[in-house]
């Protein structure tokens, strides 16, 4: 790799190692000595003039505004070229969620367009790991004849299409909506699911973002934008805290987060709803919530207020294993600094798919930013503009019939998950339905189930009983080599996609990611994927229009010329957020601390406490829970598998799992040592990390290894995955994965 890049990425990444450690005045001074001493000799430079020294003479630069595709983040960049390949990339100063920024994954991945390991041409599967390269028509024509005997036998309901949202997601729709399917999932179920459900039902938005640069008071459950990285976030986070703001950090483990803050307040997993409610209950009895703002702007206070009566700080002591004081005082302080305190809105963890009570956990977390009348406001939460995009001329390109649901997998059954929207689904869901017979094809893009999706064993089991399955990847991930045909999506930096419309935050933006290379196989965009094969199909008169009609008609209502946006990448279109009234759109136009539409459903309307499915037995000294998260240069399981990121891993020694020093000692564990750790689906390896940094009631295991596809020759092998040790379960109410819920054995191997 380029140097110049392999040093931006190190200091990176050691931006977070240096803050994890506590520097004491005597390793500072060792390490400036260190620094003083490797900097004899070399001109003294900014660190742009450093780069500028290593740009090319002689060779030509070229610059293209793009986005990265290394996770699900959209960070806009320029990227360079030189001599025609692949060189560096910069972030976008304007781009509302990276503001100027690009994490490690953004800089390594760009490399990986190079990468041995990808697939260079449709591919067809004829035994265990043996492909044969076909051409696009012959994997058309095949897919063809394959997928319309499958449906003229089951019906077009027994096709299903997986992928990650967003990118290209309008046109996938339309394709399964012209096959006549309803079944189109995503990651909802193993990622976000509670937290939007909960959101969108107390105030009628799912994902209402945060005033961080003016607020005084930043409260973190379980969230830790510092490795489960947002660079706009991180970036408004250390604006705030230079202005004297405090970040408190709830979680059982010292995240990288906990190392920027000011307070960890370390808690037992599964329990942040007892602290959210005893949080309430101090509020309101004290008398020092919002009350204008409450009773204004909310409904159902006085039920919500004598539902949390009993939710004293002392109860949720017992829960949580955070001193009563400590409790009481987070709520004072946040009351103290209202409406310009918040709580986070959550994304993955606690208030993601983790527990059986995330739902619980996100409604009482709305309520309580509710008690503190911060919507809207100056350092509160605020729903994102967005702009009004454009569509297709209805007359000329016809859109395919709606097809209503219920999905397969029971979502938007009003007797099975009537609150998990269609297109979002639940994918662990689909190795069931393959064993029950009733999905037997399907599509699978930008996603590898085999590897995020709970109890391998089982979605193995269930993949192979479909008599069709395509994948779309540009490697040969574990879910690609079980796949019937592969058919590889040129890279992000070799494609154009839909115009991104989501890229705002405090103003409406659009943004675009577009080739900056040609592609290096015989690749193709997925739009143009699509198309395709939707003409083999039969159902070419709903794509008869190209990628490039379609964004101009997307962008037609903007007064913004597809041109002007491949230019400048991203685009602001103003309305700029302020604060003023907030208006919410639920049922009752209101913050609704009593759920009606829960209420309907004969569930539980107001927050209230609900235990974890399940709890390590605290009389075996072998009983943990297993729970899990994100370091900061590894997404999901897939960038294991660049060579310089895994570097990392490598020199910092980050794959190992974490346990409590205490639990350690009775399980004879020292630092490094192999564990053996068991569940009622799996068994694995991995090295003890001893560290007080940890609730003694779990081990934390890093979620981004544990790769089983051979075919990916740099991540195969490497640590273990918790979806290893989670048996494949449903939440009663909304159908998550439940991804915390799991009880393990521990032993020294
Ligand atoms: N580097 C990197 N960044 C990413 C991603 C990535 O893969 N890599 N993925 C993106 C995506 S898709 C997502 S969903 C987000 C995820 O972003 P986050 O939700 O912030 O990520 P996690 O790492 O899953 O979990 C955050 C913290 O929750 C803690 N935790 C676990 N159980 C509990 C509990 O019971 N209570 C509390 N209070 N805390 C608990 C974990 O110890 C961890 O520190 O990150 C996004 N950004
Ligand atoms: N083991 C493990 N499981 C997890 C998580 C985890 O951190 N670790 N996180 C959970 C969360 S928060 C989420 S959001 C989900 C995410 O779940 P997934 O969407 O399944 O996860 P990813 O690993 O992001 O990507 C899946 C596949 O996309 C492929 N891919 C990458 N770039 C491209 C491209 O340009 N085109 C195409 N067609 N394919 C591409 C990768 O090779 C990979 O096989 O997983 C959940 N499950
Ligand atoms: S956070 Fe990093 S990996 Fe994710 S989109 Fe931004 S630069 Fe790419
Ligand atoms: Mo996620």
């Amino acid at each position: 790799m380029d140097i110049y890049i392999y040093k931006k990425m190190q200091n990176l990444t050691l931006g977070v190692i240096m803050s994890k450690r506590r520097m004491t005045r005597r390793r500072f001074l060792a390490a400036s000595a260190a620094g003083g001493a490797a900097a004899v000799g070399a001109a003294c430079l900014t660190y742009d003039a450093w780069g500028k020294q290593k740009e090319p003479k002689n060779e030509e630069v070229t610059v293209t505004p793009t986005l990265c595709d290394a996770c699900g983040n959209w960070c806009a960049m320029n990227v360079y070229t030189r001599g025609g390949r692949i060189w560096k990339a910069e972030g976008l100063p304007i781009a509302g969620n990276n503001v100027g920024r690009i994490c490690a994954k953004g800089h390594a991945m760009l490399h990986d367009v190079y990468n041995k390991d990808r697939v260079k041409s449709p591919l067809k599967r004829i035994g265990p790991n043996q492909f044969q390269p076909i051409s696009w028509e012959q994997a058309y024509k095949e897919i063809g004849q394959k997928l319309g005997a499958i449906m003229e036998k089951n019906g077009p309901e027994s096709v299903f299409w997986l992928q990650y949202p967003e990118g290209n997601e309008p046109l996938t729709k339309r394709f399964m909506a012209a096959l006549g399917s309803p079944n189109v999932f995503s990651h909802g179920a193993t990622c976000f699911l509670p937290r939007n459900i909960g959101w969108w039902l107390t105030v009628g938005e799912p994902k209402p973002e945060h005033d961080f640069p003016s607020c005084r008071l930043m409260v973190f459950i379980g969230r830790n934008p510092a490795a489960g990285l947002h660079l706009r976030q991180l970036r408004d986070i250390t604006l705030a805290r230079e202005k004297g703001a405090r970040l408190v950090v709830v979680d059982p483990r010292h995240s990288e987060s906990a190392s920027m803050g000011d307070q960890w307040m370390r808690i037992r997993p599964g329990t942040d709803l007892a602290l959210m409610l005893a949080l309430a209950h101090v509020m309101i009895k004290e008398g020092i919530y919002q009350k204008e703002f409450v009773e204004k702007y909310t409904e159902g206070f006085d039920e919500f207020a004598k539902a949390v009566e009993r939710y004293t700080p002392e109860w949720a002591s017992h829960k949580t294993t955070i001193a009563t004081s400590d409790i009481a005082q987070l709520a004072r302080d946040l009351a103290a600094q209202a409406p310009r305190a918040v709580i986070h809105r959550g994304y993955h963890a606690a208030m993601g798919t983790q527990y059986k009570n995330s739902l619980q956990l996100v409604r009482a977390v709305a309520c309580v930013n509710g008690l503190l009348g911060n919507f809207n406001q100056t350092g509160g939460l605020y729903f994102a503009p967005k702009p009004k995009m454009g569509g297709l001329d209805k007359d000329k390109h016809p859109a395919p019939p709606k097809v209503d649901g219920p999905m397969a997998d029971g979502s938007e059954d009003q007797e099975k998950y009537p609150l998990t929207p269609m297109g979002v689904g639940l994918s662990q869901a689909i190795p069931e339905l393959a064993i029950q017979g009733k999905l037997k094809a399907g599509f699978v893009h930008h996603n590898n189930p085999l590897r995020t999706c709970p109890n391998p064993a089982r979605v193995i089991e269930g993949y192979r009983k479909l008599e069709l399955l395509v994948s779309f990847d540009y490697v040969l991930s574990e879910t690609a080599t079980i796949s019937d045909y592969v058919l590889p999506e040129s890279y992000y930096l070799e494609r154009d996609d839909v115009v991104h419309t989501n890229h705002s935050y405090d103003s409406k933006q659009i943004a675009i990611r577009q080739a900056v290379i040609k592609p290096l196989h015989d690749t193709k965009p997925m739009v143009r994927i699509l198309i395709e094969l939707a003409q083999s199909l039969g159902i070419g008169k709903y794509f008869n229009f190209t990628l490039e009609e379609y964004n101009r008609a997307s962008l037609a209502p903007l007064g913004v010329t597809l041109e002007q946006l491949k230019k400048e990448g991203v685009i602001d279109l103003g309305d700029k957020w302020a604060p003023g009234e907030p208006t919410f759109e639920t049922p009752s136009g209101k913050l609704e601390f009593v759920s009606s539409t829960l209420r309907d459903l004969n569930l539980a309307a107001t927050p209230e406490w609900e235990e974890p499915l399940v709890m390590p037995d605290p009389q075996d000294p072998h009983s943990f829970r297993l729970i899990h998260g994100k370091q900061a240069h590894m997404t999901h399981a897939r960038t294991i598998n660049q060579l310089y990121l895994k570097e990392i891993t490598k020199r910092n020694d980050w794959g190992k799992v974490w346990i409590h020093p205490d639990r350690a000692k009775a399980l004879g564990v020292k630092e490094g040592d192999c564990m053996t750790i068991s569940s009622s689906v799996g068994k694995g390896r991995a090295r003890a990390k001893v560290t007080d940094g940890i609730h003694p009631d779990c081990i934390f295991v890093p979620s981004g290894y544990g790769v089983y596809s051979r075919n990916l020759r740099t991540a195969y092998g490497y640590g273990v995955s918790y979806n290893d040790f989670l048996p494949t379960y449903f939440d009663p109410v909304l159908g998550h994965v439940m991804s915390n819920e799991i009880i393990v054995r521990v032993e020294r191997t």
